[in-house]
């Protein structure tokens, strides 16, 4: 059953019968945002901040110019001239779906209903409809909401974009696209995904890039004189490797696959440079929050040529826990909003971080009665000597905790349960069974995860076992 405490009413639903109810939950969830929004009617809709997140998708932890990379990245790195870079933002999750679910509704991912990658396919249900997301948030309070770019959180009529929030969508439904054709680009007989507000359409030879900035500019063009948020999940560099002939032109000499690889990473830089030029030419800048970070680590899977991205000093990749799979780049740059500039924090956040922060720079206020596990790091942004908000964090990667990969973080603590990788550093042991079992790291002595010290920690390994315990039960609790 889920439990919704309405204006003192509880309603409670059936989960079994959420897809019957849709309608119904969706007003309720509606509802749930309203009631406070009334209450804050104080800050005209009109004086709020715009808000553009830009959510990258498998770009490597150190992929970016700003973070020393021989990637060029301008329009990055301009973001992180005129604003703040952090170098311990710890993805929500080390897979598209649950890394999406997490930032969306502030909460673990487990929690929002996605463990793990949701379906692909057209029918199939995703992020419950249940959750709330940064978008149905930001529309309760009058600002104008939009996806432009990759889903993968449902292909269901209410679990796709406009059933969970946005007034508008543009893009993808499932986890990847060629970028011409607009094929899903997998294994397997493929069939045709891009759809405008839950209907297919096509744009035969188009070049998807060409098409976001299309959409993204004509957005925010058309709601200019109100406050948008969008959500733009560009769907690069994820394989297919698309570059422009430009950039192929550019990198020719390096080694392959980082070629492709590059080529893509900066061809992706392009797209935010052209949308960020559009702000700049309407006069919004000042006024919009703009935030640039990637769903995960870099992908070694074959249909990236096995690489390609770099995690700099991590271990680790897209789909495993180890840092190269969950630190990323991330950057916030607010011109008007009096935040630092150029300014770089080494604090523990999480993506699951912005929906509160977002909801306090733009005076939204999330329900009292609502639960989520992120927290603002306003402090965090504005002070280098503030504090993380969190003394501890936890992942889990699956559905079933027997054979998940997991962590918990207690500052520069961090225990692995259910560990595995596809490709390890140079000279870096391969785990061991009972490595994959327990791997216990202090982050301050070992940022490359290399040694396993559980070991000479019993007592932590216990204590930490015993948190895991309290973040499921936790998680258990905000899903009845
Ligand atoms: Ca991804």
């Amino acid at each position: 059953m889920i439990s919704m405490n309405l204006e003192g009413k509880s309603v409670e639903i059936c989960a079994d019968c959420r897809v019957s109810l849709s309608w119904q939950a969706r007003w309720m969830k509606w509802f749930l945002v309203l009631s406070v929004s009334l209450v804050m009617l104080g800050v005209a809709a009109a004086d709020r901040p715009n808000v553009l997140v830009i959510y990258t998708d498998d770009q490597g932890s150190v992929d970016a110019g700003c973070y020393g990379s021989d990637i060029q990245t301008p329009a990055i790195d301009a973001l992180a001239e005129t604003g703040v870079r952090f170098t311990q933002m710890l993805a929500p999750s080390a897979i598209c779906s649950a890394s999406r679910a997490g930032l969306l509704t502030g909460r673990y991912s487990a929690a929002a209903g996605v463990p793990a990658n949701v379906s692909s396919a057209e029918g199939k249900s995703g992020m419950p409809h249940s959750q709330m997301t940064m978008a149905d948030l930001f529309q309760a309070h009058g600002y104008v909401t939009g996806h432009i770019g990759k889903w993968h959180l449902g292909y269901t009529p209410e679990t796709m974009p406009n059933g969970q929030g946005f007034d508008y969508s543009f893009g993808h439904m499932g986890g990847c696209i060629d970028n011409y054709s607009h094929f899903f680009y997998w294994s397997g007989p493929n069939r045709h995904d891009l759809w405008r507000d839950g209907k297919e359409i096509w744009r035969d030879g188009e070049y998807f890039g060409d098409m976001m900035i299309e959409e993204t500019k004509a957005f925010i063009s058309k709601h200019q004189e109100k406050p948008f948020f969008i959500y733009w999940a560009i769907n690069w560099p994820h394989y297919p490797l698309q570059g422009t002939a430009k950039w192929r032109e550019v990198y020719r000499d390096l080694p392959h696959p980082r070629d492709k690889y590059a080529a893509f990473m900066s061809t992706t830089d392009d797209l935010v440079g052209e949308v960020v030029s559009h702000i700049e030419a309407l006069g919004l800048r000042d006024d919009t929050i703009i935030i640039f970070q990637s769903d995960h680590g870099h992908s070694v899977e074959e249909r990236t040529f096995g690489g390609g991205g770099s995690a700099g000093p991590y271990r680790g990749h897209k789909g495993n826990l180890f840092e190269g799979g969950l630190r990323v780049p991330a950057v916030i740059s607010w011109p008007g909003g009096d935040l630092p500039q150029g300014a770089v924090r080494d604090q523990m956040v999480c993506g699951i971080d912005w929906l509160p922060t977002l909801a306090e720079f733009a005076s939204v206020q999330i329900p009292e009665d609502h639960r989520i596990h992120g927290k603002s790091i306003a402090s965090v942004i504005r002070d280098e000597q503030a504090a993380s908000p969190h003394q501890s964090l936890y992942w889990r990667l699956g559905h079933d905790l027997k054979s998940a990969k997991w962590v918990v973080r207690e500052g520069d603590w961090k225990l692995h349960g259910g560990a595995t990788e596809s490709v390890r550093p140079e000279g870096v042991e391969k785990l061991t069974g009972k490595d994959r079992k327990l791997f216990l790291v202090n982050l301050a002595d070992d940022i490359g995860e290399t040694t396993n010290v559980a070991d000479s920690h019993p007592d932590r390994v216990e204590r930490m076992l015993k948190m895991r315990d309290d973040f499921e039960k936790d998680i258990l609790d905000i899903a009845k």
